[in-house]
């Protein structure tokens, strides 16, 4: 085994938002790289995972889901869904059992030959633990006619069905040659940007509706304290007064109990104490500002990609 020549390669994983990519992502990795919410566009920007397997290692990359974009931060994901798709050594294409071909899916297919040229693209068919067996062959088949996918796999990222043998498929596909990430590093997003992440994921566990997408989080300070504890300041923007009070909640209860939500999944990711200090600021043009999509890893721009 330790013979064998050492492989590395990019995995994208593109697909409808809420297809399943972060779930898959952080099953492959072995650890919670990304956030995961039962809402849609919970993934903002390009977030890579880093998976070893054998003499392999495999850089999954979590992008954006795929959607009509409108605004633009809408568009700056796309943008970065579709840019990862085009980076990787092979593109994995998620979509849901129980939804099938949605007509976001044909949108996506309709691209798909342009936006991935000569890249090997799998067919994943994610949350079989949703639906009967039996409508999956069909929709494997009217799949397969729409685009001639490298092969197709059903699983349920969530519970593990199937994901060894695409993972066994993936190393296959990746190229001879030394391995891209140190052996023991899982992400290569900052730890900064990866704990805001963590309390924005549980901002969007809380908060209702739209709000969650009208805010951002960014991490103002990390102090590295003497006593082995990390002192960390997050600002949460939101884009109109009234959010914040919502934010905060009666008696700033929500806050409370997002900070120490956030903070217990910090603290476990850097395995040691941490005081978390989260604060609230009216920002209503954030959604506007260049710096806001730097913060989050996205390009500012203006296109219709
Ligand atoms: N039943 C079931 N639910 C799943 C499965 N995989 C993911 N989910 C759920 O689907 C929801 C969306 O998962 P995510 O991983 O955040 O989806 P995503 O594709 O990254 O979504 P965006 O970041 O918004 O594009 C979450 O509530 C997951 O728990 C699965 O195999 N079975
Ligand atoms: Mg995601």
């Amino acid at each position: 085994m330790t013979d064998a020549p050492t492989k590395a390669g990019f995995v994208a994983l593109i697909g409808e938002p809420n297809a399943g990519k972060s779930t898959l992502l952080n099953r492959m990795v072995g650890a919670k790289v990304s956030i995961v919410t039962h809402k849609v566009q919970t993934t903002r920007a390009r977030i890579r995972g880093v998976a070893m397997d054998g003499q392999a290692q495999l850089i999954f990359i979590d992008t954006p889901g795929l959607f009509k974009p409108r605004r633009r931060l809408d568009r700056a994901m796309v943008a970065a869904a579709w840019g990862g798709a085009a980076d990787a050594d092979v593109v994995v294409l998620m979509i849901e059992a129980h939804r099938g071909m949605s007509e976001g899916v044909k949108a996506i297919l309709a691209n798909l030959a342009d936006r991935t040229g000569k890249t090997k693209v799998a067919l994943v068919i994610n949350k079989i633990d949703k639906v009967k067996s039996e409508g999956l062959l069909a929709l494997t088949r009217d799949m397969n006619e729409a685009f001639p996918f490298a092969e197709t796999f059903m699983i349920s990222a969530e519970r593990g069905h199937g994901c060894d043998a695409l993972r066994a498929w993936l190393v296959e596909q990746v190229p001879e040659g030394p391995w891209l990430y140190p052996e023991d590093q899982i992400a290569d997003l900052p730890m900064r940007m990866i704990a805001a992440e963590m309390t924005r994921e549980k901002l969007t566990l809380r908060l209702h509706q739209e709000l969650p997408y009208e805010l951002t989080v960014e991490t103002e300070n990390w102090e590295e304290r003497p006593d082995g504890s990390a002192r960390i300041d997050q600002l949460i923007y939101v884009a109109r007064d009234g959010h914040k009070g919502i934010v905060l909640g009666k008696g700033g209860e929500t806050i409370k109990a997002v900070s120490q939500a956030a903070r217990a999944e910090i603290m476990e990711f850097v395995g040691r104490p941490v005081h978390l200090f989260l604060q609230v600021k009216v920002r209503p043009n954030w959604l506007e500002e260049k710096e806001r999509y730097s913060e989050m890893g996205l390009d500012f721009k203006d296109g219709n990609t």
